[in-house]
């Protein structure tokens, strides 16, 4: 007789975490307030982990669990809902055994012999669309392309033999307005190797740049950022070592007495040009934006003053308290040889999950969107910071609800920066369900303009983009910056 599947009684799958397991297809969601906007034309992709069977083990983390990938697809004022699992390996091999095969996240080494050879990939964590494919990414793996219309899975993918690490990021960042594709590898040659290289594509998908250079450690590279001339990539003391992997360790470890280092990296030059900054141990996953400002680049970040991640203990077994992430600039001066940087805070309240208008990516911008957390309760809300006064412009969806990452839409293709909608998915915890709400981007206090209701549960989503419904058809995204 097979084996019972049962999950863990455990924090992370209670309540709202609790493993949904479900692909569902849904027509034309109920409006249950205001309309969608006119012109609001295209797919809100999403991405998340979800748990197809249970691994096993009591030691799961929130950003391990197969993907299950999302679409919202507006049309004339419906929008139509769709969720399926990504055919990873991975999701291949244990929907064949009807069991769990994989075990800690990232270390191959605590599979199930069954599962020897394949890959640890979920591909959960977001979604990209360049040069007309849609594709689910995970950082330990190549992408997977998915058909945009249906979400089945197409395969994995090399994207022709260009992509020569062993896996991608997921973090790589699309720029609408010239179409061209940055993104990079970490551990790049394998778990535990310090390689790093960035790719450029242009707007057909064909590679123009391929730049590799070492890492001070085999660190976790999750999210850089773009400026016009550099590419800014930071290495945060989290770090593998292949000896506790092998017996069956985190993949991670905090290691507080290593120095936090940022490479700039030369858009248009080679590894002898990368410039070095250091600092105290720091991490964070996310990044807001770069930009270049004279001789200094600013790096705008969620900073956690310590380790993000407090389920990754120090090499010893130690565990590390919890900190709150709040948006950070780092300042980095070309002119200045000591490798210092600057660091000031640049919003009091702890916030994850930062967004901009993404045509104003790598480039000096005004308006930065966030999830922040105001309350104890678990609630957070979704805020717009002005990056030059600082004030903050709050959404809060209701006692005890949270919303997950935003996802600005302009209302124009030229429109000025920040003239749009956020749409947010919204968890309504205690009805144990979602809505996603369309936001007037300028005014979030206001709320919705619409309300778009889930009769299901939007477990979890990490990442996501929009795809205007012309650029479905034509791959090429119409944005331009506005001459305002
Ligand atoms: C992060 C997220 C991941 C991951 C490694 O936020 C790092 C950081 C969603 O998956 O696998
Ligand atoms: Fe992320």
């Amino acid at each position: 007789m097979s084996q019972p599947i049962r999950f863990p009684e455990i924090q992370l799958y209670a309540g709202w975490g609790e493993p949904m397991r479900t692909e569902c297809t849904i027509d034309a969601l109920e409006v249950i307030q205001g309309e969608i906007p006119k012109g609001l034309n295209g797919t809100l992709y999403r991405n998340g982990a979800d748990r197809q069977y249970p691994s096993g083990r009591t030691d799961d983390i929130f950003i391990d669990g197969e993907g299950m990938f999302h679409m919202f697809r507006f049309h004339d004022g419906q929008v139509d809902y769709r969720c399926r699992w990504v055919h990873t390996e991975r999701y291949l091999a244990q929907a064949k055994a009807r069991r769990g095969l994989f075990g800690r996240y990232r270390n191959t080494f605590t599979n199930d012999p069954s599962a020897a050879g394949l890959h640890n990939g979920t591909a959960n964590t977001t979604a990209m669309f360049h040069a007309g494919r849609l594709y689910a990414l995970k950082e330990d793996d190549l992408p997977y392309e998915l058909n945009p219309d249906t979400l089945d899975t197409i395969g994995k993918t090399d994207m022709n033999g260009q992509i020569t690490s062993t896996r991608f990021t997921a973090h790589p960042k699309v720029d609408p307005v010239t179409n061209e594709l940055f993104a990079f590898s970490y551990q790049a040659r394998g778990d535990g190797t310090t390689d790093c290289v960035f790719y450029l594509f242009d707007k057909d998908g064909r590679k123009v740049k391929e730049l590799w250079f070492d890492m001070p450690y085999a660190a976790c590279v999750h999210d850089f950022a773009i400026t016009d001339e550099w590419i800014v990539f930071p290495f945060f003391p989290l770090i593998t070592d292949m000896e506790a992997v092998k017996k069956g360790g985190a993949f991670y470890q905090w290691n507080p007495d290593k120095a936090t280092h940022i490479a700039l990296v030369p858009r248009n030059g080679d590894a002898s040009g990368i410039r070095w900054f250091k600092g105290a141990a720091t991490s964070a996953g996310h990044m807001m934006n770069a930009y270049r400002d004279g001789s200094k680049v600013h790096l705008d970040l969620c900073l956690y003053e310590g380790n993000c991640f407090p389920f990754f203990t120090t090499p010893k077994g130690e565990e590390t308290p919890p900190v709150p992430p709040f948006l950070t600039r780092i300042s980095m001066d070309l002119d200045r040889n000591d490798e210092g940087f600057e660091k000031s805070k640049l919003c009091q309240v702890p916030s994850e999950m930062p967004r901009t208008d993404d045509r104003y990516q790598g480039r000096p911008y005004g308006q930065g969107y966030m999830i922040a957390y105001r309350a104890q309760d678990g609630s957070s809300a979704t805020a717009r910071i002005d990056m030059k006064t600082g004030a903050l412009d709050v959404y809060t969806p209701g006692p005890g609800d949270s919303v997950q990452e935003c996802q600005f839409v302009p209302r124009t293709p030229d429109a000025p920066e920040g003239d749009g909608w956020l749409i947010v998915p919204v968890s309504r915890v205690a009805k144990n369900r979602s809505d996603l709400v369309v936001l007037d981007a300028l005014n979030l206090a206001a709320g919705p303009v619409a309300t778009v209701k889930l009769p299901v549960r939007v477990r979890s989503t990490f990442h996501g983009t929009w795809v205007p419904e012309d650029t479905l058809k034509t791959g090429v995204y119409p944005y331009k910056l506005s001459a305002a």
